[in-house]
């Protein structure tokens, strides 16, 4: 299904009914209605293993993809989640550390080489615990969240999380704003946000979502659970749709502007590890 027009939403029309998949119309939610009347009451709580502080995202639709984007972002189309936790930050290296070193953690160092941003000891001094960790694969993010008692997020619950129930292109709102995310590693001659490579997490309290999620766009890319498919109604091809890669999302810290909207999909094979790539788990209601 297709909405035009919601991407510029009104205030007018935020009170309009959903027209649903079968064509039926129905009323908004009050969170639909208001979000922002939401935000300051959003339910929160701590997964237990990381003490990451998790925010509560409500059950109902939201716009999935965008027919400005790529090919693989289209069609926009509504989908319906249940309610969900996501972390409000990505894991970082200290939380990693606790993982790896407790007997029933597990997974692999991080002890790929670092571009030459990087510092080769970020992952062993404490300076950089409350950083996101990096060199990390898609079956090592995976095993980290089920350590934590969580899971990784979907892609949907990725996007609905960044974008909210209104359509925007970044998750603080329509219009780029270079100063609102970690995207810019200098290599063009000018400081931009201010980090050469990572940033601490939760460094750009702006560019939170609607949600109060922190660095959707930017920082690290983030490996959501889904393996890379075509969108139900998008017909183009692609000969890296199946079951060879993952997702990541929502753009890094190494200049990829593109990659920074709340809707562009890339890909990884779930084994390599990246100095670009970490993630943030989820979990279901409990
Ligand atoms: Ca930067
Ligand atoms: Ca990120």
């Amino acid at each position: 299904m297709v909405l035009l027009g919601l991407r510029t939403q009104s205030s007018q029309s935020i009170g309009h009914p959903v027209r649903q998949p079968d064509g039926t119309e129905r009323e908004r939610s009050g969170f639909e209605r208001d979000p922002n009347k939401y935000a300051s009451s959003l339910k929160t709580m701590l997964s237990q293993k990381d003490g990451a502080e998790m925010i509560f995202i409500p059950p109902g639709e939201f716009i999935l993809g965008t027919n400005a984007g790529y090919a693989n972002e289209k069609p926009e189309h509504m989908v319906f989640l249940e309610g969900f936790y996501i972390y409000k930050l990505e894991v970082t290296v200290g939380q990693y550390k606790k993982f790896i070193r407790e007997p029933q953690g597990g997974g692999h160092e991080p002890d790929e080489p670092y571009s030459v941003h990087m510092p080769n000891d970020y992952f062993t001094n404490p300076e950089y615990d409350r950083y996101p960790v990096v060199n990390v694969s898609w079956e090592d993010a995976e095993a980290y969240c089920r350590w934590a008692g969580n899971r990784l997020p979907t892609e949907a619950e990725w996007e609905k999380a960044a974008r909210g129930t209104d359509g925007r292109t970044y998750p603080w709102g329509v219009a780029w704003d270079e100063q609102k995310a970690n995207w810019d590693d200098e290599t063009g001659g000018f400081r931009v946000d201010g980090y050469r490579f990572t940033a601490p997490v939760g460094s750009f309290p702006e560019g939170a979502s609607p949600f109060g999620v922190h660095d959707l766009a930017g920082n690290v890319w983030e490996w959501v659970n889904d393996w890379y498919q075509p969108y139900q109604g998008n017909a183009t091809q692609d000969p890296d749709y199946g079951q060879v890669y993952r997702i990541i999302r929502g753009g890094s810290w190494l200049r990829y502007p593109l990659g920074l909207t709340c809707t562009a999909r890339d890909t990884c094979a779930p084994t390599l590890r990246y100095d670009s790539i970490g993630f943030r788990c989820a979990s279901n209601l409990r």
